[in-house]
């Protein structure tokens, strides 16, 4: 089971858009930044950083619990975790992770559609 930590914003929905396009099984917790609970003693355990999104998986590498945070790590690694978006195989995946990067770094707008 994965927990997830999260508010709606642009950073937050990469998590939860792809824990739901994985199907793995996860449980949501609203995290509410406007009354300031990022920064309250609780979550600060989670995330020292004060900041959403996070995973906590229970069943991490290894069976032991993993907490990660930053939204495009938390993609990938549940790219890889659910074996579904990122091939395996080099050429394919260095593809994937250029078209990955490209929109992780780039402004919307700039994003030709037939870049990849
Ligand atoms: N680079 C981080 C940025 C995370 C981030 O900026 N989170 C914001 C919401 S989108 C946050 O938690 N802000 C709360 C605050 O700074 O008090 C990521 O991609 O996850």
């Amino acid at each position: 089971m994965i927990d997830l930590y999260t508010a709606a914003t642009s950073n937050g929905q990469r998590a939860s858009i792809m824990l739901e396009a994985t199907g793995l099984p996860y449980r949501a917790h609203k995290v509410d930044l406007a009354g300031g609970a990022q920064r309250g003693a609780e979550f600060l355990k989670i995330n020292p950083a004060g900041q959403i999104p996070v995973i906590v998986d229970h069943g991490g590498p290894g069976g032991a619990p993993l907490t990660l945070t930053q939204s495009g790590a938390i993609m990938l690694y549940l790219a890889e975790r659910s074996g579904r978006f990122l091939p395996s195989e080099g050429r394919k995946r260095a593809a994937v992770l250029a078209a990955f990067v490209q929109v992780m770094t780039t402004s919307p707008r700039r994003v030709p559609r037939s870049s990849t």
